[in-house]
């Protein structure tokens, strides 16, 4: 296993559009492997494909207290919205900054699993916001693109200052 780097908002990469998915075959559950170990490693509860800068419809999840039950959705679409939430989100590739979005309050998903078996799973709290977040990741879009376009100039600022400061 391997531990993979994140690229950064705002790198044009994170707005590429990823492509389904066409085989679950070894090399596909090796990527799925790596990208937990990435996400367990970073600490989080998410990730998808395009921030590793692999443009392929693969998330993982795990939204669990005891860090032990791992999700992975290939081709993840969801069928089924309803309600709204507001939630204080993060994102690995947007590290130290946290802001409330709106999104659906219960969702069902439907994927390809790890064996390339068709699921559906319906979820609600964070596992359904953490679920819409990565699938946006998938569409080419980063929670921050919700807020007002003040706050996210403030927001690009802050990380390209952060870069200047490490240089
Ligand atoms: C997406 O995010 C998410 O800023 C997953 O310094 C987050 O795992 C969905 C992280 C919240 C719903 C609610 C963020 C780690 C992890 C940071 C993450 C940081 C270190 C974010
Ligand atoms: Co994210």
């Amino acid at each position: 296993m391997a531990i993979l780097s994140i690229l950064h908002y705002p790198d044009p990469r994170l707005h590429k559009i990823a492509k389904p998915v066409l085989e679950v075959d070894a090399k596909i559950r090796r990527l799925a492997d790596d990208m937990a170990e990435t996400m367990y490693a970073a600490p989080g509860i998410g990730l998808a494909a395009t921030q590793i800068d692999v443009h392929l419809q693969l998330v993982v999840i795990d939204t669990s207290e005891t860090r032990d039950n791992l999700l992975v959705f290939i081709n993840p679409r969801i069928i089924e919205l309803e309600g709204t939430r507001d939630y204080e989100e993060g994102c690995l590739s947007v590290p130290g900054i946290y802001e409330t979005v709106t999104r659906s309050g219960r969702i069902k998903v439907e994927a390809l699993d790890r064996n390339g078996e068709v699921f559906t799973l319906e979820a609600e709290g964070l596992l359904a916001v953490c679920i819409q977040h990565e699938i946006d990741h998938l569409h080419g879009k980063v929670f921050v693109e919700y807020l007002s376009q003040l706050k996210q100039v403030r927001i690009k600022n802050k990380l390209k200052k952060r870069i200047r400061e490490t240089m």
